[in-house]
């Protein structure tokens, strides 16, 4: 037979799908079910069909069907932003097949999933979506949609209700034709009140601390808005579960595309790379039945204060940690994720935040080793092989440093008050600080970056109001509280972070803050 090496990469669809299970000799996972056209119903309809859905849920979902013979979970992915159109051309194209590339020092291993059966694009029929949701086939509605995607008001914890997406679709003429999560499971939802369904549970796989509660609240305030009756229908009968998710996934780079062509001959217009490592912490909580997540790994637990245990570790360290990595890593000239783990300055920055400033502020979980997971941490950033981009994990930093960074900083204040001692937080506040000169788009090379973040104009406007210094940022209400506003160590500390950085660049500052 002819070499591997010699063959010609297969387009990735339902017809080559066989051939390309037998050509990688076992050596890629292939979907069977699909292979036989097994019947399936979609159980689950997932907004917000990205990089991450694709590594994480999708594969989860995908695993119950191949090795658990699930059929009534597939999956109906949706995309409501304009971006999202070009996941519905190549998922379209592709008989919703994808390539999830797993990579690390070790493992080097490519997967089909084919647990997305179909796909709307919202813009080109939002009836459609709605009707989808609101079928009785329906029973989760998934999502993930960034920070972003809550119109949450991190300072009031209340909808931001005042946001022009919300007032347009709190409209009751716009009812039938949506543009935010909200305005579609509101619709979805009272189709389902009025057909006398249960509600489909609303399932978070967002990065959030207390994602489902938030998801609930948020949603409740949209339905109360519109009709109490449906609101208290949602409070009695729905269901939010809290989760942690967690798998580091990189955007793709045409490089992965001809990597997967190349090792694996398989020709994939968008597929996934991503680390080995995966974890998922779900509260049991579902309004209208689960799959049996518990056989795929997933960690399916009864109390909710587990959960936001969970979260809180996974948030604190490992996305407080990608901070620490991001903004001074971007500002300093670095690229990706592992160079800046190869610097010693800002290795020891990461390393040393977790452990003498976050750790102490965590609660203990049973079974889990927080310095362990501290470890386990690093190797992950260090892996080289999935190439993970400074600028992903600097986007919409409004929505990740609220949820990362300033709660430690809350809680070192609030302890430090009540304790009379100064506990530490200096490393804390040098991420803090290298993220407000980051908002400015200007390495320490002079040279000029992106950055992408939804509140970019109000975010300069305060910083040029006090040139320099921390004080106009932190007068932005929705972002930071009055616990941090009013205290003056960590106005003091941020002041200097800001000056030395500006003066000195991120690794002579460490160098001294620091010294080994
Ligand atoms: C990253 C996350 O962009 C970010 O904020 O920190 O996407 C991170 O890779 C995931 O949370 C890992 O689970």
């Amino acid at each position: 037979s002819t070499p591997l090496t010699t063959m010609a990469a297969l387009k990735l669809n339902s017809k080559n799908l066989q051939r390309i299970g037998q050509a990688s000799l076992g050596k890629i996972q292939i979907p069977s079910y699909r292979v036989r056209k097994e019947p399936v119903t979609e159980g689950i309809v997932h907004i917000g069909v990205g990089g991450f859905h694709r590594a994480h849920l999708a594969v989860y979902v995908d695993q119950l069907m191949e090795k658990h013979g699930i059929r009534n979970y597939a999956i109906c992915g949706v995309g409501l932003q304009p971006f999202d159109a070009a996941m519905r051309d190549v998922l379209r194209d592709q008989d919703h097949l994808y390539t999830v590339m797993e990579r690390s020092d070790k493992r080097n291993f490519a997967h089909i999933v084919g647990c997305i059966n179909s796909y709307l694009y919202a813009p080109d029929n939002r009836e459609a979506v709605i009707a989808k949701m609101a079928h009785p086939d329906t029973r989760i509605v998934s999502l993930t949609i960034t920070e972003s995607g809550y119109y949450y008001n991190e300072n009031t914890h209340e909808l931001l209700s005042e946001h022009p997406d919300i007032k347009s679709d709190l409209k009751p003429e716009n009812e039938n034709a949506p543009r935010t999560t909200f305005g579609f499971l509101y619709a979805a939802l009272a189709r389902r009140y009025n057909l006398g369904l249960n509600p489909f549970t609303v399932m978070s796989c967002d990065n959030m601390q207390k994602n489902g509660s938030i998801t609930r609240h948020m949603l409740e305030s949209f339905a109360r808005s519109r009709n109490p009756e449906i609101a208290d229908w949602i409070a009695e009968k729905g269901a939010f579960p809290n989760a942690m998710v967690d798998r580091i996934t990189p955007q793709t780079s045409e490089h992965d595309k001809a990597a997967l062509a190349k090792e694996f001959l398989i020709e994939d217009a968008w597929p996934v790379v991503t680390e080995p490592f995966m974890q998922w912490v779900i509260e049991d909580k579902f309004s209208d039945g689960r799959p049996p997540f518990e056989n795929v790994g997933v960690q399916v637990v009864n109390n909710v204060h587990d959960v936001e245990q969970f979260e809180m570790h996974k948030l604190r360290l490992l996305n407080g940690s990608h901070s620490a990595i991001g903004y001074p890593g971007q500002l300093a000239g670095f690229k990706y994720v592992h160079e800046v783990m190869d610097n010693p300055q800002l290795r020891k920055l990461v390393w040393e935040m977790m452990q003498e400033e976050v750790k102490p502020l965590l609660p203990q979980i049973p079974g889990v080793d927080i310095d362990e997971y501290c470890k386990t941490l690093v190797k992950r950033f260090s892996n080289s092989t999935i190439q993970d981009q400074l600028p992903r994990i600097c986007l919409n930093a409004s929505g990740k440093i609220p949820q990362f960074i300033m709660p430690s900083i809350a809680e070192v204040i609030m302890k430090s008050r009540k304790d009379g001692i100064e506990y530490p937080f200096r490393r804390l506040c040098f991420v803090a600080a290298a993220w407000f000169h980051y908002i400015n788009g200007v390495d320490e090379q002079n040279k000029k970056f992106d950055v992408v973040d939804p509140m970019l104009n109000e975010l300069r406007a305060a910083a040029e109001a006090d040139r320099g210094g921390p004080e106009g940022l932190l007068q932005i209400k929705n972002l930071f509280g009055d616990d941090l506003r009013s205290d003056e160590r960590f106005i003091t500390e941020m002041k200097k972070a800001m000056k030395d950085i500006a003066e000195k660049g991120v690794l002579e500052t460490l160098k001294i803050y620091f010294p080994d």
